[in-house]
């Protein structure tokens, strides 16, 4: 398809060419090329571990640079390393002219963007684009979640509004080991910590080796981020956690280290450790470690995980990993988090610097890929009728394919060859994925499964994760980077090492000392005026 396009594309380009005055009316169709001279771009962007290519050698790019007659010049970044490097970048005076898909904080958005390091979008989106403008103007609700207090876009999100982006973690365990050793899908808190044991101490992987297993291992997303994961298991012991520490409840924005049942999460994840069934690793393996764990043959017991992968990524030779109900407590509550605000959209994934050689290029670039339509679907899956296809001519429905026409297995390893994937910026809305059908067997299952038992025991309020105005973003940042640091490495320590109750009360004792009060207060005006916008 894209093929098809950019033939298309070129050809009523040498058409257009003759009546190109006619374009300087409102932009209604992107035209290509889009540059007049050929540009050079430099785009600083997250690399994922397990990509196949680097952006420079994916197939689709390459095609979009002879398409645009932009080149790109790429400088990746390990994900792992993204946010420390992120914050080099824009404190330095050698800016890239866009920073592609690895993304930012509202609030350093809004502050670089104050800082004059960020060009403000309004206007290129308002006179530039076609796709971003017009999405705008139909989804209120987005275009209000990325302005920045002073009025100004800084950043486009990427959004992916597909059903089982909802939730942001689901239970993923070891039925091969399950079925071994005779065991019932765990409900409650007791069963699941029983089942853990058993995976332990009964060769669950069946290699006559019983001390080899590993029955709960943990994705550390970055350096700076090892316990989002894990505090999506904190609901068990209601209360639900992620890297802000910061959650809503009844209207009020709560500090979970000082919430009933966060001590005694900690306290539960310790005794997991010291008995030897959380894999120590944990909070610091990169996804490849992970995934590689999960594939070999020794497996792991079970993990979250994001609710569309697979923990064997679709390599069953050794362990059958399938999605299992929330864990609930012993009186049968269980609680689970949302992904964000609003479902699917990661912010500030496409930002232009002030040192941007041609800003208006930049915009034209991204506006493409943005068309809640092929595009969109291209830019993530790669090209129709490889790796995803329309089902009709009438193009109402589409579904991803289990393997391309050669026989390869569309995994994201495959797809990324051909685009950056999960690391795409796309614009992916909710109208576009009703038009799926779901090939692959565990994708129906597992969106049923976050959408129904998930999705019925979620939190219904959230931080949106909107900026601050300038003065109080200043202050936040203040109190926020050494709070959740400290709150981030003590969780680790707690879970590692254990405490006394004497040392828990230090530790929120600290947490006031660090200002989670005055922090508590400066979300909570900002929560209400955005409720009240
Ligand atoms: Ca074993």
């Amino acid at each position: 398809m894209f093929k098809r396009t950019l033939c298309l594309v070129l050809s009523a380009l040498m058409v257009l060419s003759c009546f190109s005055f006619a374009l300087a009316e409102e932009a209604t169709e992107i035209t290509f090329p889009l540059v007049d001279e050929p540009l050079t771009l430099t785009f600083m962007a997250p690399r994922a571990s397990d990509f196949a290519n680097g952006y420079a050698d994916m197939k689709l790019l390459n095609e979009y640079e002879e398409m645009t007659g932009i080149h790109i010049e790429w400088e990746e970044v390990p994900s792992s390393g993204w946010s420390e490097k992120i914050q080099l970048v824009l404190n330095s005076v050698d800016l890239p002219d866009v920073i592609y898909s690895g993304g930012i904080s509202t609030s350093d958005a809004a502050r670089y963007g104050k800082e004059g390091v960020l060009l403000p979008l309004n206007d290129l989106i308002e006179n530039y684009t076609v796709n971003i403008k017009r999405l705008l103007a139909s989804r209120p609700d987005l275009k209000k979640l990325i302005t920045a207090p002073d009025g100004n876009i800084y950043g486009l999100p990427s959004i992916d509004e597909s059903l089982s982006t909802q939730v942001a973690g689901v239970l993923g365990m070891n039925m091969t080991w399950l079925e071994r050793l005779g065991l019932e899908v765990p409900k409650t808190l007791d069963e699941f910590t029983a089942v853990l044991r058993a995976f332990k101490e009964q060769d669950a992987n069946g290699n006559g080796d019983p001390n080899d297993e590993i029955p709960l291992s943990l994705r550390s997303t970055s350096s700076s981020n090892r316990t989002t994961w894990i505090g999506s298991f904190f609901g068990m012991f209601g209360v639900v956690d992620d890297e802000t520490h910061i959650m809503v409840k009844d209207g009020k924005i709560i500090f979970t280290p000082e919430q009933e049942g966060f001590k005694e999460a900690l306290e539960y994840f310790h005794m997991l450790y010291a008995e030897g069934l959380l894999d120590p690793e944990s909070f610091t393996q990169d996804d490849s470690t992970f995934y590689a764990k999960a594939r070999s043959a020794e497996g792991i017991g079970a993990s979250y995980c994001f609710s569309t992968f697979d923990l064997d990524q679709n390599d069953n030779t050794y362990n059958n990993y399938d999605l299992i109900d929330p864990i609930t407590d012993n009186e049968g509550n269980a609680l689970v988090n949302l992904a964000v605000y609003i479902a699917g959209v990661s912010q500030n994934r496409y930002m232009i610097t002030a040192d941007c050689k041609d800003p208006v290029a930049a915009i034209k670039w991204i506006d493409y890929w943005c068309d809640d339509w092929e595009n969109a679907l291209t830019v993530r899956f790669g090209y129709e009728g490889d790796s995803w296809e329309w089902l009709n001519e009438e193009k109402t429905q589409f579904t991803e394919r289990a393997q391309t026409p050669n026989g390869d297995t569309v995994n994201q390893a495959y797809v990324s060859q051909y685009t950056p994937y999960s690391l795409a910026v796309m614009w992916e809305l909710q109208d576009l994925w009703r038009l799926k059908k779901n090939s692959a067997p565990y994708f129906i299952e597992r969106a049923e499964k976050a959408n129904g038992s998930y999705r019925a025991v979620a939190v219904t309020e959230m931080w949106p994760m909107v900026a601050f105005d300038d003065e109080t973003n200043e202050r936040y940042a203040e109190i926020n980077t050494d709070l959740c640091a400290y709150v981030e490495n003590t969780m680790c320590s707690f879970m590692v090492n254990g405490f006394t109750d004497g040392e828990y009360d230090a530790f929120v004792t600290k947490c006031h000392d660090l200002g989670s009060d005055e922090l508590v207060q400066i979300y909570q005006t900002r929560y209400d005026q955005f409720m009240a916008e």
